[in-house]
């Protein structure tokens, strides 16, 4: 059976982006017979922002709520946190001796983070992300890793890394493959649409969280930038306007070239008004569904973590042990 590996990081609430480039995809995929699918949560690639502690504690629940909430089938795959398997650390250790700082310098996400700083200022940690974020992948034999664009490098990088080492020690990693998909791997800020939406954002006004209100949804949406021109068209030079088309039709299951016509002649006022109104129906339901789940006396996000657990931490170990004997560590 094929295995699917993809996480969402707690370093804050979840994003419309974050949906649509991933979670509704999972919640989509995780029922399919013929894959078995591990959603987790990368609670230690959160501690490259130092977060408050009780924060993280909460935010990584609340992902895994989220997880559920967006209709991952946690019966028949597993959602489990990073934290809670020891081996992904490990394996990032023995990782970082196949991996090298070039590879890691051109990490175009670690240049986009460390710009604000400049690269001297930046922790290790963020530096590294990508071997741990292979390590997570290559633990369990990944056929696939459904990611944003964003994360298309990083999974790259994995690829190499897992063929360098299988070409120095014999076969040992499954070299995995990443799947974007086609329309909305990549939401953008809808204050500004030349940066991706991003939940650790210091502004969030130009995105939408899961858990914002419906009134909230609407005035984001409402107050989003537009393009010159009054014509609800996608285009290259229409970023903001193609932006809230992907969106729309992503929700709505409707083509572009539909919403165009639909949409001809009527300016963008319209358009916002029925963007915002889809947008505030498609969350409302995954939000009640998430406050339901993080009430206090519920206890099913900590059944799924053990059962997620008890699998993850089946394969993982098996695969650690592997590597160590390979390497000849006791
Ligand atoms: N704006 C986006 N559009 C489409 N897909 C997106 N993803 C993230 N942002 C967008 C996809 O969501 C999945 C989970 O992402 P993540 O939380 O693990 O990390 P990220 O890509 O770094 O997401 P953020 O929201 O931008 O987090 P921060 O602010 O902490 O860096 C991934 O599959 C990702 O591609």
């Amino acid at each position: 059976m094929k295995r699917v590996v993809s996480g969402v990081k707690p370093t804050g609430d979840p994003t419309l982006g974050n949906y649509i480039g991933a979670m509704k995809r999972w919640g989509e995929m995780s029922r399919d017979p013929e894959r078995e699918h591990f959603f987790f949560v990368p609670n230690l690639h959160a501690l490259n922002v130092r977060p408050d502690p009780e924060e993280l504690h909460r935010l990584t629940r609340s992902a895994v709520a989220w997880l559920v909430a967006c209709g991952v089938d946690h019966d028949h795959s597993y959602i489990f946190a990073q934290s809670q398997i020891p081996a992904h650390s490990e394996l990032t250790w023995i990782l970082n001796n196949y991996t090298t700082i070039g590879e890691l310098n051109r990490m175009t996400q670690f240049k986009d983070k460390s710009l604000k700083q400049g690269p001297e200022g930046q922790l290790v940690g963020l530096y590294d992300y990508p071997v741990l974020m292979a390590a997570d992948i290559l633990l369990y034999d990944a056929d696939e890793v459904p990611v944003g664009d964003d994360q298309k490098q990083h999974v790259e990088l994995t690829r190499d890394i897992a063929t360098r080492f299988n070409n120095l020690h014999g076969e040992t990693f499954k070299v995995p493959q990443p799947t974007v998909q086609t329309e909305g791997a990549r939401i953008m800020d809808l204050q500004d649409p030349t940066k991706k939406m991003s939940k650790s954002d210091d502004d969030l006004s130009g995105c939408i969280l899961l858990m914002d209100d419906d009134k909230a949804i609407e005035r984001k949406i409402m107050r989003a930038v537009t393009d010159s021109g009054s014509q609800v068209t996608a285009a290259a030079d229409k970023p903001a306007v193609t932006n809230l088309l992907v969106i729309y039709s992503v929700l709505s299951g409707r083509p572009i070239t539909e919403l165009e016509e639909a949409y001809a002649g009527r300016g963008y006022g319209d358009f916002k008004r029925d963007l915002a109104e889809l947008a505030v129906h498609a969350l409302k339901p995954l939000r009640h569904s998430h406050e339901q789940l993080m009430r206090e006396g519920n206890d099913k996000i900590d059944k799924a973590l053990e059962h997620g657990w008890w699998r993850a931490s089946e394969l993982a170990n098996a695969k650690l042990g592997e590597v160590k004997e390979k390497l000849g560590l006791i």
